[in-house]
């Protein structure tokens, strides 16, 4: 069996992690291909850094520090503070020794002129993630953020001026405290899917949407031109997991970035954002926590095929169970007359 599945940061390799030990033990000869948001990747001290891609090769590969859930386990973070006492910025930016590597040899090798996803590939060929790890785009798509900043000030009528900072800045520094009107990611009108990214949609047995951010992290992924329709066109039935339970995202901050899209944080609101297939929309089938059993049936009305299971992923084998979840959902749907 060939899936594939779009994903963020770190709910989404959380959740291929429990993936990767129910294909383990169940479905032998099935391969995981992951298309990674590149929306985040952010210039620091003149090193490309890509932290979806990272916390999922970290994360599957064995390297990531739980904790965190970001960077490497048993990090340090010297070169960080010896360029604060430099005074360089950004100082906001947890930049560790070890992770530095990774950096390093990715911008090397982007200068060198090899590709994000030939760099992506030479960098899981050392951390054996056990999935096919393919960045959404090769060209530069950053996702910003419009803000309010404290020091913007105000037009000369009052208006609160806004600007456009990078989301890493947003997401770190403000941790999403800041008044927010939206995002945009710069460059992704003219961005072209990875090399293989729509083939590997288009030639799935299963399509997966796992928790990750369905704005910054799923949602700019269906941004880059061409990858939504292929996710439309598929055969293969696309399946949603809930990154939002009992109206709270799980981690992160997903509902801020729900919030500056005028989207409700609830499991349903998210199944609506991402539309029924079968009336334009982009999922056949979409998994919510037990907890949010009441929203089953107005997701069904919507046209999705809708179950409420444990969707807690406390541990691999709470994610495995999850994961078989998608998989059933996705022969439920496959399997209707
Ligand atoms: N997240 C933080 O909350 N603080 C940090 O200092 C931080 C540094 C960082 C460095 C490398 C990396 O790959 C990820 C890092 N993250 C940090 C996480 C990152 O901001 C988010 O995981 C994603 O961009 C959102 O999914």
């Amino acid at each position: 069996m060939r899936i594939t599945v779009l994903a963020g940061g770190i709910g989404g390799a959380r959740f291929l992690r429990g993936l990767k030990a129910l294909l383990a033990s169940e479905h032998s000869g099935s391969s995981i291909t992951v298309i990674g948001n590149t929306g985040d990747d952010i210039w620091v001290h003149g090193l490309r850094v890509c932290p979806d891609l990272d916390t999922v090769m970290y994360t599957l590969g064995g390297g990531i520090s739980d904790e965190r859930g970001w960077g490497r386990e048993g990090e340090t973070f010297t070169v960080k503070d010896e360029l604060a006492s430099y005074g360089v910025e950004p100082g906001w930016f947890g930049l560790g020794d070890k992770d530095i590597a990774t950096h390093l040899v990715r911008t090397q090798s982007l200068a060198a002129g090899y590709t994000l996803t030939d760099v992506t590939t030479a960098l899981c060929d050392h951390w054996q993630p056990g999935v096919r790890l393919l960045p959404m785009s090769d060209d530069r798509a950053e996702t910003h953020v419009i803000v309010e900043r404290p020091d913007d000030g105000s037009a000369p009528d009052g208006t609160p001026l806004r600007s456009a900072i990078h989301f890493q800045e947003w997401w770190i520094r403000y941790r999403a405290a800041l008044p927010t009107h939206g995002f945009t990611v710069i460059g992704i009108d003219t961005a072209r899917p990875g090399p293989d990214v729509i083939k590997a949609i288009s030639t799935a047995d299963v399509v997966l949407l796992p928790p990750s951010n369905p704005v910054v992290s799923i949602g700019t992924i269906l941004q880059v031109p061409g990858i939504a329709a292929a996710v439309r066109a598929t055969h293969a039935p696309v399946v949603g997991v809930s990154p939002i339970v009992g109206g709270a995202p799980v981690r992160g901050m997903a509902d801020a970035c729900l919030a500056a899209i005028g989207v409700e944080t609830s499991a349903f609101a998210v199944a609506e954002h991402y539309g029924a297939r079968s009336s334009g929309g982009l999922i056949d089938a979409w998994l919510v926590d037990s907890s949010d059993a009441d929203c089953v049936e107005d997701v069904n009305r919507l046209g999705i095929d809708c179950r409420a299971v444990p969707a807690m992923m406390t541990d691999v084998d709470a994610t495995a169970r999850l994961a078989a979840e998608c998989l059933a959902a996705a022969e439920t749907w496959r399997a209707r007359p």
